[in-house]
């Protein structure tokens, strides 16, 4: 396949993000497939680079909810097709680091944790997603098992924020060695700073920059 021509599909990819066209996503994704083209380069400069669109406009409230599920369904059909019935690691962006994320117990929200998840992994973490629901307990037995440097909470009612309290305890209690970064609408840097937890983000771009600060120590 001619190079402008495989530049042209990675930007269908990409725009299909961007404009929840399915079907254009599909056909560039099968095409490029049956070409052999290096499936990394289609995800990154494709779905990634549209992934990371969408998350921006979100965070700038140009558009809403109903939009991003829709653009993370079709980034995750992209990805099937492209990864061709490969693991993602190695095809998503390079490692830098691994986070365990999950909403807290008695709160079964999880698209805004969805949010976060799906934006971490475009900008290179590994993510552990526990679900909805999940018991302080569970959270600690992953960080034990997986030695993961960053838990991430997500809550969206005031009722169930006290979980968000416990498992800081928890953390420190066992000196585990691990960050905790904690958010959803129910969370504000105060309640953050009360718990002692280590950081806190208003939305998912932040929470992948506040992340990324934990891990590298940059500012940026
Ligand atoms: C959708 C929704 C539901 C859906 C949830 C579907 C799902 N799969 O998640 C359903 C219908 C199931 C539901 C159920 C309930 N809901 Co409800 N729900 C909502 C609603 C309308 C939107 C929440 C949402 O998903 N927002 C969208 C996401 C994307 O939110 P977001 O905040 O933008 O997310 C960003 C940030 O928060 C941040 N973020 C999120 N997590 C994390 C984590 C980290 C680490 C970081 C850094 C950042 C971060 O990044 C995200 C992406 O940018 C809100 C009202 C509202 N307008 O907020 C009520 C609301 C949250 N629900 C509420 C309630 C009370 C309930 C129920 C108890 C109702 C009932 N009586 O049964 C049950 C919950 C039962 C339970 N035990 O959990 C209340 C909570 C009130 C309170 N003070 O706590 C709200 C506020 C409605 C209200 N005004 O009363 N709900």
């Amino acid at each position: 396949m001619a190079e402008n021509q495989t530049t042209d599909l990675i930007l269908q990819l990409k725009r299909g993000i961007i404009n929840y066209d399915e079907t254009a996503v599909k056909a560039a994704a099968h095409k490029l497939v049956s070409s052999r083209i290096d499936a990394k380069k289609a995800i990154l400069e494709g779905l990634v680079a549209g992934m990371k669109s969408v998350g921006e406009l979100y965070d700038r409230k140009e558009i809403f909810l109903p939009e991003i599920l829709i653009s993370t369904e079709i980034f995750y059909t992209g990805l099937n097709i492209l990864k061709g019935g490969k693991k993602e690691e190695g095809l998503l962006p390079e490692k830098i680091g691994e986070i365990v994320i999950g909403t807290v117990e008695g709160d079964i929200h999880d698209l805004g944790k969805n949010i976060v998840k799906i934006m971490l992994e475009t900008s290179g973490f590994v993510v552990h997603d526990l679900g909805a629901n999940v018991p302080a307990e569970k959270f600690v037995d992953e960080l034990k098992k997986s030695g993961v440097q960053i838990v991430a909470l997500s809550t969206m009612m005031t009722t169930t924020l006290m979980e968000m309290d416990k498992i800081v305890d928890l953390v420190h209690s066992q000196k585990l060695n691990a960050r905790i970064i904690i958010g959803g609408a129910a969370v504000t840097p105060e309640i953050a700073n009360r718990f002692e937890a280590d950081g806190f983000a208003p939305n998912a771009f932040g929470a992948v920059k506040l992340a990324k600060r934990l891990i590298t120590g940059n500012q940026e």
